[in-house]
């Protein structure tokens, strides 16, 4: 067997939350969750199947990586090879085009650009909602990476339909700012915070019930294209995220100082009149849901306030393409 596929798939923001797993083998999280697919920042990635490789490699951004590293990705897609009856080795070549200095995590675009490449290669071509369900295993995120826009991610109840639903393309005005405050490796991985929060945070169920209600008022925000509504409920969730990790044995948090300092000044540039609305994912670095159209402006006094801090500018993404 000889073939040869490649796909691009962007990364996304959550406005409301993924953080705990209720299955951890099947990656079957403990709520549902609503994104943005960014264009910005993507990874793109070719699956070549050869009966004449000896094994699985794996070479990200020119570097062959090591066995630990692919051994990841060759379980990821045995997942493929046993639906497909297949036992072809692959050689994965990934690039991601997500800047270093925008300091986001690549997961979500990674495992949706492999997932559906391995997903026309293999020959399976299954749909992008059956699809989402394979790449979930590869990373929570990358369930939600298949499509563009706004997208859903229902928690389900099985392995088979805890999947990506298209919510709206987001076509209305709609960009993403992100204000990096520090880019180095975190110290605590998103996997092992999100567990810890579910095994011990006081503040977990309180989590879980008020994330329902968000998730079915920023739906209705959505369908009204009420701007400031799907604002207001993006910073409320993400900073109620992190209120769960401090209330987790022992207390942990991604915040750093610089972070106040670039929420306190969005909420200033907010009470002169702009409309944007921030949150924060695994790490300290900053995201500010805002209208496209003002997106340069607000990025000039965050620069002006932040000079030695990379300040980026999204629109809307779209979702995973075999290119
Ligand atoms: C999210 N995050 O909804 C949340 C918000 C970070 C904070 O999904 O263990 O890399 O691979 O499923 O998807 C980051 O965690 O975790 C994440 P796994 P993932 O975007």
């Amino acid at each position: 067997m000889e073939r040869h596929s490649k796909a691009r798939a962007h990364t996304n923001i959550a406005l409301i939350k993924y953080w705990g797993k209720r299955d951890e083998t099947l990656f079957l999280p403990m709520n549902s969750s609503l994104s943005l697919t960014l264009d910005q920042f993507y990874t793109e990635t070719t699956v070549e199947l050869s009966d004449s490789f000896e094994k699985d490699s794996f070479i990200l951004n020119d570097r062959l990586q090591d066995d630990s590293e692919t051994t990841k990705i060759s379980r990821f897609l045995d997942l493929f090879r046993q639906e497909a009856g297949i036992q072809t080795p692959a050689k994965i070549t990934s690039q991601n085009f997500v800047p270093t200095a925008a300091g986001l995590a690549s997961s979500a675009s990674a495992f949706a650009a492999l997932g559906a490449a391995m997903n026309d290669a293999s020959g399976l071509k299954m749909d992008l909602a059956t699809l989402s369900t394979y790449v979930r295993r590869g990373s929570g995120s990358a369930t939600r990476s298949v499509y563009g826009g706004f997208v859903e991610w229902q928690m389900g109840t099985n392995s088979a339909d805890s999947m990506a639903v298209e919510i709206d393309d987001a076509s209305w005005d709609i960009g993403m700012i992100t204000v990096a405050v520090n880019t180095n490796k975190k110290t605590v991985s998103s996997r092992d915070g999100m567990k810890l929060t579910v095994e011990t945070s006081a503040f977990y169920p309180a989590w879980l019930e008020s994330t329902a209600k968000d998730l079915r008022l920023i739906k209705e925000a959505i369908y009204k294209h009420d701007f400031q509504q799907l604002g207001e409920i993006t910073e409320s969730n993400g900073m109620k995220m992190h209120g769960t990790m401090l209330g987790a044995t022992p207390p942990f948090s991604y915040w750093e100082a610089l972070t106040v300092e670039v929420l306190t000044k969005i909420r200033e540039i907010r009470r002169q009149g702009w409309q944007c609305y921030f949150t924060m994912d695994a790490g300290p670095n900053v995201k500010i849901l805002c209208r496209y159209s003002d997106a340069e402006a607000i990025q000039k006094l965050l620069t002006t306030a932040f000079p030695d801090n990379p300040v980026i500018i999204s629109k809307v993404g779209g979702g995973v393409k075999l290119i």
